[in-house]
C-alpha cells in the first residue's frame, strides 16, 4: 500500500511513522508511505497557505489554490487514483471497520487541515472527509498518523501473528478480554486458575464471558452491533437487571 500525506508539517511524521512495527513495514516494503509540504505548491514570496474567513470571524482557513495543485501532482505520481481523505473535525467518525475500508485501498492520501479549516470548494476533491473523536487537534496531522497506523497494522504481513487482528477489541465488536504474563503472582495478585490449567475449551469460554462483562461495564453501546450468543444475551438481561435492582452506587 502506498500512503501520501500532504501537510506544512512534514517533519511531525517523522518519528512516528518510522518506529516500531510502522518502520518495520516500511523496511519490508509492505507500506510506501511519503510526505509532501504544501508550502511547495505555493506561489508567492512567503509561501502561504492559509487566509481569512470571507464574511469575517476569527481564524484562518486553508487557501485553494496550493492544495487543488498538490492533490492533482500528488495523484499523477502513480497510475493508481489515490484515494484521497481530507482530516477534519467535521469528517465521519474513524473507527475501526474504517480502517478495513482503508486498508483495501492501493493508495491512499491523507491532506491534512489546519487552522479554522479548509475552503469548501476544495471539499470536492475529497473522496472522504474522516475525524477521528469528538475533540479538537490544532491539524489534522496527529489524526493522519493515528489513521495509518491502524491501517497499516491491518496489511498482510505487517503483524508477526496474523492471528492478532482477528480476536482483538472491536473485529469482535467486543473490549478485549484482560491477558496476564509471569509472574504467576505479582503484589499478591494471581493469575486466575483457568488460564494455567492448559484447558483450552475452559479458557476460550472463560475469555469470551470476560470481554463480554468488560464490555457490558465500560462500552455498553458496543454490544448492540456484537455477535452475541441467546446464552449471552440471556446472561448480560440477567445482569441488567441484578442492576437495576441494586441500590445507586455514589
Ligand atoms: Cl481529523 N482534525 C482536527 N483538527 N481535529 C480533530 C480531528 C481531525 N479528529 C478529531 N479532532
Amino acid at each position: 500500500m502506498i500512503v501520501d500525506v500532504l501537510t506544512i508539517f512534514p517533519e511531525m511524521f517523522e518519528g512516528p511513522m518510522s518506529t516500531s512495527m510502522i518502520g518495520l513495514a516500511r523496511e519490508r516494503g509492505l507500506l510506501e508511505f511519503r510526505t509532501h509540504d504544501l508550502r511547495d505548491w505555493t506561489s508567492d514570496r512567503h509561501r502561504t497557505t492559509d487566509d481569512s474567513p470571507y464574511g469575517g470571524g476569527p481564524g484562518m482557513v486553508m487557501k485553494p489554490e496550493p492544495l487543488g495543485r498538490a492533490i492533482e501532482a500528488i495523484q499523477d505520481l502513480d497510475d493508481e487514483h489515490a484515494h484521497t481523505v481530507f482530516l477534519t473535525p467535521s469528517g465521519r467518525r474513524f473507527d475501526q471497520s474504517t480502517a478495513e475500508e482503508l486498508s483495501a485501498h492501493d493508495r491512499v492520501l491523507f491532506v491534512c487541515g489546519r487552522y479554522e479549516g479548509f475552503d469548501a470548494r476544495t471539499l470536492s476533491l475529497a473522496d472522504e472527509e474522516l475525524s477521528i473523536g469528538d475533540y479538537v487537534l490544532t491539524g489534522g496531522e496527529l489524526a493522519a498518523m493515528v489513521v495509518t497506523d491502524a491501517v497499516a497494522r491491518l496489511l498482510p504481513g505487517v503483524l508477526g501473528h496474523e492471528d492478532s487482528a482477528v480476536d482483538e477489541s472491536f473485529s469482535t465488536g467486543l473490549l478485549e478480554y484482560p491477558q496476564y504474563t509471569r509472574p504467576a503472582v505479582w503484589q499478591d495478585i494471581e493469575v486466575p486458575e483457568v488460564l494455567r490449567n492448559g484447558d483450552h475449551a475452559k479458557i476460550e469460554a472463560w475469555r469470551r464471558r470476560k470481554a463480554v462483562e468488560l464490555t457490558l461495564a465500560r462500552r455498553p453501546d458496543l454490544l448492540e452491533h456484537a455477535e452475541l450468543t441467546s446464552e449471552e444475551n440471556a446472561w448480560i438481561e440477567r445482569e441488567k437487571d441484578h442492576a437495576d435492582s441494586q441500590p445507586e452506587e455514589d
